[in-house]
């Protein structure tokens, strides 16, 4: 058994090994989870909470540990949650990001994390939040969420941060791969990378068109900027670090902020509910009442709504 508090207290303090053993523990599904998350409620909420999504090959990761090295210039303690929901393995992908992200290894201000969720999207959208408070409750003030784009995924990341940035590069075929994704609804500012290649003047002026299709905004409503960066050199970053403050402040004064966080924690709740419920609906098999159910809708007795309802009533009663 872990000393919950001991460590909770650690990573309060900092400590990155402390931090790394309570993602695992979230990870994991450890029997301890409930504690951990007892433990952490009071001490999260405080962190700002960006997501970053794209195609492979975009320059997330590249735009990731620029914008931490930004960030650890302005003065905040960084987090970095890297979540591969399409690759199976741990490895992979991640890999380059460790290379990229090596340049923070040795600051403690700095905490970096990938998670791979081996195919199960539900399992992303159960451990990601849960890694997140983990970061927040550690003194992140920023934490920083890269995925993989791919499709539903990514709009179900975006849901989970505060401010959602879309990653665009020229000539990947991504302006109309962004309308198919309805990614277009989902991006609080846009950044359109690798602008030290051809056709970035191209791909941010398409953005700008198709952004302009859906309009329909009032005075005071948010309109995501685009801004232009070559990652790779670190430039148009500091524009990005603006945007987002920018946006954090405008959500801020506008409830915004607060009205994300309550449907994310809505949602969070649902999802924890729903699996809970489900794995005890999923151990029932054979069990008398529902067998009894059963037969009374073989019977005629019963109709099989009726019955869901007298099982799902009766399952929340036992609880
Ligand atoms: N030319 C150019 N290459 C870049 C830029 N930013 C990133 N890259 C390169 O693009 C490749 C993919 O970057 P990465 O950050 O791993 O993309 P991710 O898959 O979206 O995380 C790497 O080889 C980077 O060095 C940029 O602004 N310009
Ligand atoms: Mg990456």
């Amino acid at each position: 058994m872990v000393d919950v508090p001991e460590l909770v207290a650690q990573a309060r303090e900092g400590r990155p090994r402390a931090v790394a053993r309570l993602i695992s523990l979230v990870e994991g599904a450890s029997p301890q989870l409930r504690e951990v998350m007892a433990a952490l409620a009071p001490l999260a909420g405080n962190a700002y909470v960006v997501g970053l999504t794209g195609s492979p090959g975009v320059g997330k990761s590249t735009s990731t540990s620029a914008l931490v090295s930004a960030y650890r210039r302005a003065g905040k303690r960084v987090g970095v949650l890297a979540v591969d929901p399409s690759s199976p393995f741990s490895g992979g992908a991640l890999l380059g990001d460790r290379v990229r992200m090596s340049d923070h290894a040795s600051d403690p201000g700095v905490y970096i994390r990938s998670m791979a969720t081996r195919g199960h999207l539900g399992g992303l959208a159960w451990a990601a939040p849960q890694a997140i408070r983990v970061l927040d409750a550690a003194g992140c003030e920023v934490i920083l969420v890269e995925t993989v784009g791919v499709g539903q995924s990514e709009v179900e990341i975006a849901s989970q941060a505060d401010t959602s940035v879309v990653l665009l590069a020229p000539g990947m075929g991504d302006g109309i791969q962004a309308a198919k994704a309805g990614i277009l609804e989902i991006g609080d500012l846009y950044v359109v990378n690798k602008a030290d290649r051809d056709g970035a003047d191209a791909t941010a002026r398409e953005l700008n068109h198709m952004l302009g299709l859906g309009e329909s905004r009032g005075p005071g409503d948010w309109r995501p900027p685009i801004v232009k960066t070559v990652a790779a050199r670190g430039e148009g970053i500091e524009e990005v670090l603006q945007a987002l403050e920018k946006h954090h402040a405008w959500m801020a004064e506008h409830g915004v902020l607060a009205e994300r966080r309550r449907a994310r924690a809505a949602r969070e709740v649902e999802t924890i509910a729903v699996t809970a419920l489900r794995e005890r609906i999923g151990s029932l098999h054979g069990d008398r009442r529902l067998d009894a159910l059963a037969q009374r809708i073989v019977d005629g007795e019963l109709d099989p709504y009726a019955a869901a309802d007298e099982l799902v009533a009766g399952l929340t009663e036992s609880a």
